[in-house]
Parts: C-alpha cells; sequence; structure tokens
C-alpha cells in the first residue's frame, strides 16, 4: 500500500470517527451521562460505530499494529481500572500463585477445552511490543507475551455459526447502578484470529503481575485498551452478543461505549 493510500485511509476514518470525537469520552472509570439511555446522541454513536467497522473490515483486515524496540519501553505498564479483584474465587487462586487457575473455552465449539496455565504457557509462544491506548488519553509501551488466541481457537475447532469470541473476567465494578456488574468483553473472529491477538501471562520479562491482569489477559493490539481483558475467567464462542451482560458485547459498550474500539 502507498503512503498516500494509507494516509487518506487514516483521514476518511478519522472523518467517519468525528461523531465519536464531539463527545468526550471521559475515560475508564467515569462514563458521560449523554451516553446511557436511548438518546440521539447515542445512536449517532452507534452509526459511526459501525461504519468504521465496515471501514476498517475493509481496508485494513489483516493490518499489523506497529511494534517497537525495547529501549521504547520507558516504564512498567500503567495499571487502570481493576488492579485488585476482591471476588473470593480469584482470592483463592491468587493464594496459591495461580496454580489452580483454569481456562475453560466453550460454547460453540467441536472440542471444548479446560486449559491449565502450564499447558497454556508451554504452546508456541508470542512476543511482541506494543503500545496500549486508553481512551482516558494515556499510552504505554510494553512487552507481552502470551499464546496467539488462534492458536486456541484452533485447538478447540470453532463451529461456523460462531461469530465472537467473549471473555468473561473475575473482577466486578461498581459504577454505583446497582451493585457490582462482571467486567467482560468480546471480539470478532477476525481480531481473534489476527497474528497479534494473544493470551498473555507475562509482561516486560516477568510474569505477568495482578494489577495488569494476571495469570492471563487478552491483547488486541488494534483497539484500544477497554477491549482487552485482564482477569479471563473463560472463553466462550457466540453467534450473538445479547445473552451477555447489557447485550452490547461489553461492560464498558453496556454505557456507552463503542463496541469496536479501532486506533
Ligand atoms: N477485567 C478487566 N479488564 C480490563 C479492565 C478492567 O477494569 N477489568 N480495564 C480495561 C482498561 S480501560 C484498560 S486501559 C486496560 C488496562 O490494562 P493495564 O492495567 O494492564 O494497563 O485493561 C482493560 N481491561
Ligand atoms: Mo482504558
Amino acid at each position: 500500500m502507498s503512503r498516500t493510500f494509507l494516509a487518506n485511509r487514516r483521514r476518511f476514518l478519522t472523518l467517519a470517527g468525528v461523531a465519536a470525537s464531539t463527545v468526550p469520552l471521559s475515560g475508564c472509570d467515569a462514563f458521560d451521562g449523554l451516553l446511557s439511555g436511548d438518546s440521539a446522541v447515542r445512536r449517532t454513536l452507534a452509526s459511526a460505530n459501525s461504519l468504521s467497522y465496515r471501514v476498517q473490515r475493509m481496508l485494513a483486515g489483516d493490518r499489523l499494529a506497529p511494534e517497537f524496540s525495547a529501549t521504547e519501553i520507558r516504564q512498567g505498564q500503567r495499571p487502570n481500572g481493576s488492579t485488585d479483584p476482591n471476588g473470593a474465587d480469584y482470592l483463592a487462586m491468587k493464594a496459591a500463585a495461580f496454580a489452580t487457575y483454569r481456562l475453560p473455552v466453550t460454547g460453540l465449539v467441536e472440542k471444548p477445552l479446560d486449559l491449565g496455565l502450564d499447558e497454556i504457557r508451554a504452546m508456541p509462544a508470542r512476543t511482541q511490543i506494543t503500545r496500549h491506548d486508553c481512551v482516558e488519553g494515556w499510552s504505554c509501551i510494553a512487552k507481552w507475551t502470551g499464546v496467539p488466541l488462534a492458536t486456541i481457537l484452533d485447538e478447540a475447532r470453532v463451529r461456523p455459526e460462531a461469530r465472537y469470541v467473549v471473555v468473561r473476567c473475575y473482577d466486578a465494578m461498581d459504577l454505583g447502578r446497582g451493585g457490582p456488574t462482571p467486567y467482560y468483553e468480546s471480539i470478532d473472529l477476525l481480531d481473534a484470529r489476527h497474528p497479534q491477538t494473544i493470551l498473555a501471562y507475562g509482561c516486560n520479562d516477568e510474569t505477568l503481575s495482578v494489577a495488569n491482569g494476571a495469570p492471563l489477559r487478552m491483547r488486541v493490539e488494534r483497539q484500544l485498551g477497554y477491549k482487552m481483558p485482564k482477569y479471563i475467567k473463560s472463553i466462550e464462542l457466540a453467534a450473538t452478543l445479547a445473552p451477555y451482560g447489557g447485550g452490547k458485547g461489553g461492560f464498558w459498550e453496556d454505557v456507552g461505549y463503542d463496541w469496536y474500539g479501532g486506533i
């Protein structure tokens, strides 16, 4: 692809995102009242979102996110959102140094899996140095090591009806609207099978810390930070997002964020 083409594409994508950028998305631990309920703003956001999703899928289906050199890592990965889950199930695993952790992979698959951390660590690994961008407006370059999600999907043999990978998490957050709500996220199969989409257990050459999502967190490098679930509890292959949470495909999506957080 030529540089001009890329530049034009960027401009086009920016235009497609204009509606979204006029609304202050104030960050990971706050949300804007305008975005709740069935407001006109929200409907505009939703249609801009599906336009930018379709444009990106058309032009950049297998584009790689930029990777960096080790000298560009300036500090540890800045922890954000949940940083210390306090559910009894999580605390028990943490006390056992996550030796008891299991990852179920279920839903629309031929062969459901139930993987231990040792099995996951024994699979072919990928390491990548990438930049994490949070909607709050900060970025952080870090080195991530993990197993490509594609490897796990191949092992589980995804059924043709499946369209999404849904990830449930161990943590819950309380936005003051009816008690703690579990974090969850979802991506389509194109992002799930993207070579840089990994289930990470290592960060900056160390075992993934609790603050950054131990024992396992997803990296989805072409999307914003909130699309990368930490504290992964289970993975499900699904045909529709309706049965999960508020039905919009993620914890933050249920309060108004875009489902497609492409960058
Ligand atoms: N389970 C879970 N995953 C999560 C979050 C969270 O609160 N809980 N926060 C998200 C947000 S908004 C960001 S920016 C990143 C932060 O990852 P980090 O703590 O490793 O920087 O995790 C994302 N994944
Ligand atoms: Mo974020």
